[in-house]
């Protein structure tokens, strides 16, 4: 096994119980570089889940809040978030500079340039050329970008200034595959469903960890 740094699975923990919660992180944690915390697991477990994944694990948190509103409501959340223990925060890009800019205050931010669902094509691939562009502005941390369209990855690394990392969920249960999506140009791979849904999350863990050595 690697050193955390050439690690490139992130966990997307989205059950609701704390106990689940906190057992799948521990039996996974040797395979990942960050556990990433949505609403489902915040609402069923409370803010302070953050705090104990980090205490369990030793791991970096997401916190994955797509944040989209006005700098101060921005703002608000996200202090609270980060004093929680959070290391980075996902944020929406389509409310505009600033209210990225307040949480970029704050601590280090990720910005979603485009989604991983059919939907996504609507409204928010429209819009990925100036999302990236505000990223590039901004130059956060990363930017999130569909696994299940490698090409469309291989696209936003090409805009995209050197540095900022792509993380991109969609790998397993809605049809990406690690190695393809990580060739094009990702820097790391979200996963939920295959691994804490799955009959032995450390073993499937295991597997897409595996599967992006050497990639
Ligand atoms: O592997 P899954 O499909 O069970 O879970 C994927 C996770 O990534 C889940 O937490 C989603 O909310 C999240 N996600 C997407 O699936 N698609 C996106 O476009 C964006 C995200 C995400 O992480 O946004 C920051």
């Amino acid at each position: 096994m690697s050193g955390s740094e050439d690690r490139k699975l992130i966990l997307a923990l989205d059950v609701y119980e704390r106990e689940r919660a906190l057992e799948i992180a521990e039996c996974t944690a040797d395979y990942l570089w960050a556990v990433k915390v949505n609403w489902p697991l915040i609402v069923g477990s409370g803010l302070s889940i953050i705090t104990e994944l980090k205490q369990v694990t030793g791991l970096p948190i997401i916190a994955d809040l797509k944040l989209a509103d006005i700098p101060n409501t921005n703002r608000l959340i996200a202090s609270k978030v980060f004093e929680a223990g959070a290391d980075y925060i996902i944020a929406h890009g389509f409310p505009g500079s600033d209210s990225v800019g307040a949480v970029m205050e704050l601590g280090k931010t990720i910005i979603v340039v485009e989604m991983s669902h059919p939907g996504a094509k609507e409204f928010i691939q429209p819009a990925t050329d100036k999302l990236i562009e505000l990223a590039n502005e901004l130059e956060p941390f990363g930017v999130i970008a569909p696994a299940t369209r490698p090409e469309r990855v291989s696209y936003i690394r090409s805009k995209l200034k050197p540095g900022i990392k792509i993380l991109t969920p969609g790998v397993g249960a809605q049809g990406g595959r690690a190695g393809e999506v990580l060739k094009a140009g990702a820097d790391y791979i979200i996963v939920g469903r295959s691994i804490y849904a799955s009959e032995n999350p450390r073993e499937s863990a295991r597997m897409l960890y595996e599967e992006t050595l050497g990639v």
